[in-house]
C-alpha cells in the first residue's frame, strides 16, 4: 500500500510554508538556514505538528463510529490542543488527560496557553497528577473507560498521536511536501532538523524521504536529525526507530531502514523535559530578535539551539541548505513568563 492510498481527512491549509532565514543565516556565517512552518500549517487552533498528524487518524475514528477523541499529554500539551481542534472540526467530543509533565511555577501554568484554547473548544480537560513519561498510561486507560461506561465510543489517540499504527503518516506526507517543494524552490535540502519528543514526526519524516528520494532521486544523500527534548534520548531513539520502521513497512518501501538512517541528537534537552536551559533561551531571543519568528521554551527552542551549534561548528556544511521544521508549540510562552521576566 502506498501513502496516497490512506483516507485523510483535510486538517490543514495546504502545503506548509517554506522561507529562508536569511539574517540568522547571516549571523552564524554559515550553512543557509530555511524554515518549513507548521506553526502556520491549519485554521485549527493555531495548527503544529499534531493536526497534520491527525489527518491520517481522524477517518480511522469516524470509520470505527467513534464519538469522543481521548488523548493524554501535560498540562500544556500542543497536542491535546491540536486533538481538541480536530474534534471541534470532525464534530466529536474531546476527553484530555493532562498530566503534570513539567514541574514549572509560573502560577497561571493550567489556566492560559494551550489548556485555556482546549477548554475554549469545549474539550473535556481533566487534570491528573502524574509525571512525564511516553508510554503508556493508566489515566488515559481510566479515562478511556469512563467514556465507555457512560454509553460513548471512545478513540485512543496516544500521547503525540505516536505510538499508533497510523502515527507516522502525516510526516511521510511532509517529506514528500518537502520533495515538491525542492523542486519549486530550486534548492536541496541536504539537512533537516526537528524536534524529536515522542517520535513520530522524525519518523514518519524517516520513512517518507525514503520512499520520496526514492521517487524521485535527488542524487545527494539528505540528512534528518533528531533532535531529543524529553531527556531521555534512550527512550526517544528506540521510539523513532520503532515508529519508523513501522510506517515504512505500511507505506510499502520495500526495505529495511537502516541504524544510520536513524540519528536522535541529545545535548539540547537540558535535565528535564519542559524545563528549557540557557541554549534554549538563547535560541529563542536570537531567532526572535533577527527574524521575528517566535519558538517555545520546552520544543522548539531546544531544537534550534542544535541547529545553532550544529552550523558553528561546521557538523553543517556551511555550503549546505538546512531545513529547520518548525512544529508549532508557542501558545505554551504564555505559561512560561518566568523565563523571559
Ligand atoms: C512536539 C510534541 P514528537 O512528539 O512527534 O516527537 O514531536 C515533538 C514536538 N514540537 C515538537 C512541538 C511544538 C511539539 O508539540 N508535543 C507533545 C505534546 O503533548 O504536545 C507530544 C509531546
Amino acid at each position: 500500500m502506498s501513502l496516497d492510498a490512506f483516507e485523510r481527512y483535510p486538517l490543514l491549509f495546504g502545503p506548509s510554508p517554506v522561507h529562508p532565514l536569511d539574517r540568522l543565516s547571516a549571523h552564524l556565517g554559515g550553512a543557509r538556514v530555511w524554515a518549513k512552518r507548521e506553526d502556520c500549517n491549519s485554521p485549527l487552533a493555531f495548527g503544529g505538528n499534531k493536526t497534520r498528524k491527525l489527518e491520517y487518524l481522524l477517518p480511522d475514528a469516524l470509520a470505527r463510529g467513534a464519538d469522543t477523541l481521548v488523548s493524554i499529554g501535560g498540562v500544556q500539551s500542543n497536542h491535546t490542543r491540536q486533538v481538541a481542534a480536530a474534534a471541534a472540526r470532525a464534530g466529536l467530543k474531546a476527553v484530555l488527560v493532562q498530566e503534570s509533565w513539567v514541574d514549572w511555577p509560573d502560577p497561571v501554568n493550567d489556566k492560559v496557553g494551550n489548556i485555556l484554547l482546549s477548554r475554549i473548544m469545549g474539550a473535556d480537560v481533566r487534570l491528573v497528577r502524574a509525571g512525564f513519561g511516553i508510554g503508556f498510561k493508566e489515566s488515559w486507560q481510566r479515562a478511556l473507560e469512563e467514556v465507555r461506561a457512560a454509553g460513548g465510543t471512545p478513540y485512543a489517540i496516544p500521547a503525540g498521536a505516536s505510538d499508533h499504527r497510523l502515527g507516522g503518516l502525516g510526516f511521510a506526507g511532509w517529506a514528500h511536501e518537502v520533495r515538491r517543494q525542492e523542486r519549486e524552490l530550486g534548492v536541496f535540502f541536504d539537512t533537516v532538523v526537528v524536534c524529536s519528543v515522542t517520535g513520530s514526526t522524525q519518523a514518519g519524516m524517516v520513512a517518507g524521504f525514503a520512499d520520496a528520494d526514492r521517487a524521485d532521486d535527488p542524487g545527494r544523500p539528505r540528512r534528518v536529525l533528531g533532535v531529543d527534548a524529553s531527556a531521555k534520548v534512550d527512550e526517544t531513539r528506540a521510539q523513532v526507530a520503532k515508529i519508523a520502521r513501522g510506517t515504512a513497512e505500511l507505506i510499502g518501501l520495500g526495505r529495511e531502514l537502516r541504524d544510520e538512517e536513524i540519528t536522535v541528537l541529545e545535548g539540547w534537552a537540558g535535565e528535564l523535559y519542559g524545563v528549557p536551559v540557557a541554549s534554549t533561551l538563547d535560541a529563542i531571543r536570537l531567532t526572535g530578535s533577527l527574524e521575528g519568528v517566535i519558538l517555545d521554551p520546552v520544543y522548539e527552542g531546544k531544537s534550534m539551539a542544535a541547529l545553532i551549534d550544529l552550523v558553528r561548528d561546521g557538523e553543517i556544511p556551511r555550503d549546505g541548505n538546512v531545513l529547520y521544521a518548525h512544529l508549532g508549540g508557542q501558545p505554551a510562552l504564555n505559561a512560561y513568563s518566568g523565563a523571559f521576566g
